[in-house]
């Protein structure tokens, strides 16, 4: 599989989550629907319905779509839009986390089980207890401990959660206000349920102060990822409006953060998504852009590229249309 090229080309897909399981690689993506519909900020064109994993044998290999391995017509509690989706390994299973809007158009977390990777995925009846907004990430740390991540700005929903109850009318953090972090809890053994009320983790800038709402460059807007590099935990994210993916380090699963620097600079297409993963000693970028449509902002394409650590634990940025 060449590196920045999209990985399948017969179907859209986006917000890559990739992870090792078993020796490959497996891809956990959204699925675009291709429709002739508007954009709007609440992201109503994502429309998707279903997701599709991903596997690549090796890095030379083909990628293999392994069909169809959950459906939003066999959850009870699901409305509309299967968005971005992540997946964990405990104790012999495979838990797939994905957002979806429940029969009253709010966004919660959903988890379906698996034997295999691939799955198809068995959904639970409802949503996870306590969970709202999008794009959960899974962190199954080296001691066993689970933590998840998650949390989008905008259609996303999470202004809409800052009294602690759904509200549409909550205005927004605007300038020199705090700008919110995702949302941090830790799991139960069992992966589907919190184990600690959820809460919204810290991102601090050089001097120990909290990044702000209209510091768009570096605040959190969607689309958190952790993993851990030499002991210390890398929170990544990207900044929405201004398109960067960004990462905040901390010696903590729980933060604070502090703001270090860019992964990425802006792709084709509105929306930046990642994961980043070690495979064979070796890290890598999987992200997605517009190029497969020509920039259409919902069919966007799945691509990988190799992420390089400077001696001091910072990440070189990556420019995504110059090797
Ligand atoms: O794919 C739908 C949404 O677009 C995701 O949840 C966001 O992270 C953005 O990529």
């Amino acid at each position: 599989m060449k590196e920045r090229t999209p990985l399948v080309t017969h179907i859209f897909t986006a917000d890559p989550s990739a992870h090792v399981f078993n020796g490959k690689i497996y891809v956990y993506p959204s699925h675009d629907i291709p429709h002739d519909g508007e954009d709007n900020d609440d992201g109503d064109e994502y429309r998707m319905e279903d997701y599709h994993i991903l596997s690549l044998d090796n890095l030379d290999a083909d990628c293999v779509d392994n069909g169809e391995a959950l459906h939003m017509k066999n959850i009870p509690w699901v409305s509309k839009q299967m968005w971005a989706p992540d997946c964990a390994y405990k104790n012999g299973k495979y838990y797939l986390y994905f957002p979806a809007r429940d029969k009253d158009g709010i966004f919660r977390i959903g988890v379906a089980v698996s034997d295999k990777p691939e799955g198809p995925f068995e959904p639970e009846e409802s949503y996870i207890e306590g969970s709202y907004s999008i794009d959960p990430a899974v962190l199954v740390d080296e001691d066993g401990r689970s933590y998840i991540y998650y949390g989008g700005l905008w259609g996303g929903q999470l202004e809409m959660w800052q009294t602690g109850k759904f509200d549409e009318n909550t205005p927004r953090p605007v300038g020199k206000d705090k700008a919110l972090g995702p949302m941090f809890a830790e799991l139960n053994e069992d992966m589907k349920s919190f184990k600690t009320e959820p809460k919204h983790l810290e991102i601090l800038d050089e001097n120990g102060n909290p990044l702000l709402a209209e510091d768009e460059d570096r605040r959190y807007f969607e689309g958190p990822w952790m993993h851990k590099y030499n002991g210390l935990y890398y929170l990544s994210y990207s900044t929405g409006t201004t398109h960067y993916l960004v990462y905040a380090t901390s010696e903590n699963p729980d933060g604070p953060f502090t703001y270090r620097g860019r992964i990425m600079e802006p792709v084709i297409g509105w929306t930046t998504h990642h994961s980043i993963v070690e495979y064979q000693g070796k890290w890598y970028l999987f992200y997605h852009d517009c190029e497969l449509s020509n920039g259409i902002n919902h069919r966007r394409c799945v691509k990988y590229t190799e992420l390089k650590y400077n001696e001091d634990g910072t990440i070189q940025t990556i420019k995504p249309y110059e090797m």
